[in-house]
């Protein structure tokens, strides 16, 4: 099969089952496997949006410990009503239900495109899903009105059984009684102190046992609004839509006053800590967000990032380099700490910052990133950006119904060959054992589980993967055999039911060494995004030039695997197609803002971390590598154009996508003709098409992005130009050849060269084999 063939059938496979594969023949021994360089791994998105409906019944499971769920690669013996695991090759009697099926008549589940099966569980949510509203008030009077008003819209995107509950905090944290309609009611903590779980619940009358749930079954399908002392604080929207408005309309800036060399007493920390302790005690795994909204650093109690003088500046990412930094470990440990327990509750973290300062998302991301939250970053809430993504948030379905899941989890279960090294995404391990458990750790390892808190449907997590026998079993099989893995991922539905989604893979494993087979299954796009989070979650411990070296060393020894070339003669070097991109995917990740963080503040480095650790094969590419169109009166709409500076012309306007930003560059000759309004002219009706063109596109590329872009117009010579400038090949700019760095097997570059001269260094080491 030719390659662009190949790479069509990844596409329907990611379609259906939202899986793409580093390698998709799998080796079959572990020399084979090492060889490979870039290790065997899954993106996989579980929650990817289908068409077809739930099944309406439990899942045939296989005994325990191994719990693998029927599928279409098991063996089924219609007569025998037995089915065999393939993943323990225990044999396992069908259920009494399943007595009619026969060779015309299977269940979807076995069906063999069936690969993807979601059931909706008879197991319901012990409680509707909870929305606790986390609100600063030490902000403007526009971005405090901004911010809630936009809380308040989002009331009605909620489904009415949805449980609602508001703390704001500034100086102080309140947390708001809803429940006591009289007059506004609130309980008051100490910004200075840190709170303990057990305090926050005395304090707020929650420590009472027993009479948190009454122990009654529910109905099938009905949710149970919560009884007990903490319904006073969260209550159905539908119930207390009024009151919570009410208390929101009536909030005021935080009333301390703000000396002009001094930040505002901001008690984030507290805020975070008793929104936490409020669900944990009364709402223990059962599905619930807590949304941060912050206007600016914490400068006061536990979680403190900065002091609350002006002349202390927050941390630059010279400043961690430096180890000077005076509160950073202590408010990493604090939010790390909290971050753990929440995850432990099965409940979310959200933060939305609207500043245009850093609010301490560095220290904060572990709260994001633990419990499967949203991170948005954005100068203000009054801005669109903020607006828009946090409306994106409560996005539904066809059946109405939101579009997240909570207190989700994830299973790996894997046949023998295989095992399961890890996972980079966001989660936590349960550090759950099992066979299927690998000897080595790539991401979050030592485990067959994770926990995901909150997930949705683009949520995606890179798996890792490594070879278990020592000696290629294959040749003892008659035919190829296959390797198979199955993710189980269980969540509780916005609807109010337990849901399990079960995704099995199954890929030949190779025959006897140097099969040619698995060079030909290679997905370069797959892999370079595998790696790209692989580097960025080295780049979280190691020190920045450790890991440009260790991607430079992957991509030589990879080169010097799988290119055709004869030993030191770098003329020779060729690439086959399935794996030309994969060296300039490399050069564009060394040089992006994962890597080079120097151009960024740190809230801004964890943040792109952040949304790179959550996004699907296309997306993540985009962020590496983005993509640029032109547009000019010598073609007909938009053409891809290279990466590179000589892409920029006088006569053309470009259209720059980096996921993050979108920019849309007029050429000098552009720039002038609009600056002279042409655009406007009789007769210059092409021009102002012209202009048009890239702004409709523009609109397309947002249309279903999340956080949304920054959007931004310029003119060649203008001082935003440097967005695309900075993206952009260097070609132009750096003569190739006289480059005089002195260079080792592990370094390409010490600098910012072009692709030409990355990849002829590439080559001469490649060919070299010295990686
Ligand atoms: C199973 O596959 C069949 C045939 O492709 C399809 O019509 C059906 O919708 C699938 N069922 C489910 C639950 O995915
Ligand atoms: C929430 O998830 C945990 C861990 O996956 C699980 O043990 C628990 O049963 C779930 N909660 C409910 C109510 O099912
Ligand atoms: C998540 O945050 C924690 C705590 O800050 C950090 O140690 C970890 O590397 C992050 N994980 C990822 C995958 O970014
Ligand atoms: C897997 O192996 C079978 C049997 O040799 C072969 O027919 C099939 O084409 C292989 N599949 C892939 C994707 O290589
Ligand atoms: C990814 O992009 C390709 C090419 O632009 C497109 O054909 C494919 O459908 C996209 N896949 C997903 C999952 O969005
Ligand atoms: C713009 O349109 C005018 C009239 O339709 C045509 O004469 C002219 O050549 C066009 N200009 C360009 C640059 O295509
Ligand atoms: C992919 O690359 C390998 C190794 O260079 C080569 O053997 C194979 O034929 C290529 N496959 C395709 C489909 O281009
Ligand atoms: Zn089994």
């Amino acid at each position: 099969m030719d390659y662009e063939a190949l790479k069509e059938q990844w596409s329907e496979i990611e379609d259906r089952d939202g899986v793409r594969l580093s390698w998709n023949t799998f080796p079959s021994s572990r020399i084979e496997a090492t060889r490979l360089v870039v290790p065997i791994g899954a993106l996989y998105t579980p929650l990817k949006e289908k068409e077809t409906p739930p099944l309406q019944y439990e899942p045939v499971s296989c005994k325990a410990p191994c719990r693998a769920v029927l599928n279409p690669f098991c063996q089924v013996d219609m007569r025998a009503r037995l089915w065999i695991c393939p993943f323990c090759l225990q044999r396992n009697g069908l259920p009494p239900h399943y007595k009619d099926i026969s060779q015309d008549q299977i269940p979807p589940e076995l069906h063999p495109t069936n690969t993807t099966i979601e059931y909706r569980l008879a197991r319901p949510a012990p409680s509707p899903p909870i929305f606790l509203f986390v609100l600063d008030t030490c902000q403007e009077e526009d971005s405090l009105k901004a911010l809630k008003d936009s809380v308040i819209m989002s009331l009605q995107l909620l489904p009415p059984y949805a449980l609602v509950g508001l703390i704001t905090y500034g100086t102080m944290t309140q947390v708001h009684e809803i429940g006591y309609t009289e007059c506004p009611k609130s309980y008051v903590f100490r910004g200075s102190k840190d709170y303990g779980a057990k305090q926050v619940q005395e304090m707020l009358g929650l420590a009472t046992p027993g009479m948190a749930r009454p122990n009654i079954a529910p109905q099938p399908g009905q949710i149970r609004a919560p009884m007990g002392p903490a319904a006073r604080f969260l209550l159905p929207v539908q119930q207390c839509e009024f009151q919570l408005t009410n208390a929101l309309e009536q909030l005021q800036r935080d009333p301390w006053p703000v000396a002009n060399d001094k930040r505002a007493l901001r008690c984030t920390g507290v805020a975070l800590s008793v929104a936490v302790g409020l669900l944990e005690s009364s709402f223990q795994n059962s599905g619930g967000r807590v949304m941060l909204f912050t206007g600016g650093p914490c400068t006061e109690g536990p979680g403190m990032v900065v002091s609350p003088e002006l002349r202390e500046a927050i941390r630059s990412h010279h400043d961690i380099d430096r180890d000077n930094i005076k509160h950073y470990k202590r408010a990493l440990k604090f939010y790390d700490n909290l971050a753990k327990r929440t995850a432990h509750n099965g409940h979310i973290i959200d933060i939305f910052a609207g500043c245009l300062d850093q609010v301490g998302l560095l220290e904060m991301k572990g709260l994001a990133n633990s419990t499967g939250g949203h991170m948005i970053l954005t100068d203000s809430f009054t801005s669109s950006m903020y607006k828009q993504s946090f409306a994106r948030v409560f996005d539904r379905d066809a059946n109405d119904n939101l579009l997240m899941g909570f207190n989700a989890s994830l299973e790996v279960i894997t046949t023998k060959e295989l095992k399961v090294t890890g996972l980079i995404g966001h989660a936590v391990s349960m550090n759950k054992k099992s066979a299927s458990v690998g000897e080595t750790e790539c991401g979050i390892g030592n485990t067959c589980s994770w926990k995901m808190c909150g997930i949705d449907p683009a949520a995606s997590y890179g798996i890792f993967f490594e070879i278990a026998s020592q000696v290629a079993a294959n040749q003892m099989q008659q035919g190829p055999q296959k390797g198979m893995v199955q993710f189980l991922t269980y969540y509780q539905h916005s609807s109010g039911q337990y849901h399990l989604r079960v995704t099995t893979v199954a890929r030949n494993l190779s025959g006897p060494s140097g099969d040619p087979a698995i060079a030909q299954s290679f997905d370069q796009e797959a892999a370079a995004v595998l790696m790209s989070r692989i580097a960025v979650f080295k780049a979280e411990v190691d020190d920045g030039p450790d890991v440009l070296r260790w991607v430079d060393r992957m991509l030589i020894r990879l080169c010097s695997r799988f290119a055709e070339y004869r030993k030191d003669d770098p003329s020779s070097f060729r690439l086959e197609k399935n794996f030309t991109l994969y060296p300039q995917f490399m050069f564009h990740l060394r040089r992006s803002q994962f890597l080079q963080v120097f151009n960024n503040s740190p809230d801004e480095t964890a943040f792109y971390r952040h949304v790179l650790n959550h996004e699907d094969v296309n997306n993540s590419l985009i962020m590496m590598q983005p993509t640029l169109d032109s547009y000019g009166f010598d073609h007909e709409g938009s053409q891809a154009v290279l990466l590179d500076s000589t892409s920029i012309q006088p006569e053309t306007v470009l259209l720059l996508d980096t996921f993050f930003h979108i920019l849309i560059f007029h050429g000098e000759t552009m720039a002038e003709w609009r600056k002279a309004g042409y655009q406007d002219q009789e007769g210059y009706e092409n021009f102002s098409t012209l202009l048009e063109a890239p702004k409709e596109d523009a609109k397309e590329l947002i249309q279903d992005r999340f956080p949304l872009p920054r959007f931004i117009v310029c003119d060649a010579g203008g001082s935003q130009a440097r967005f695309l400038l900075s993206k952009l090949n260097p070609s132009t700019t750096h003569t190739t050849g006289t480059y005089g760095v002195s260079q080792n097997a592990q370094t390409i570059f010490t600098d910012d060269v072009s692709l030409q001269t990355f990849m002829d260094h590439l080559m001469k080491l490649a060919v070299s084999g010295t990686g």
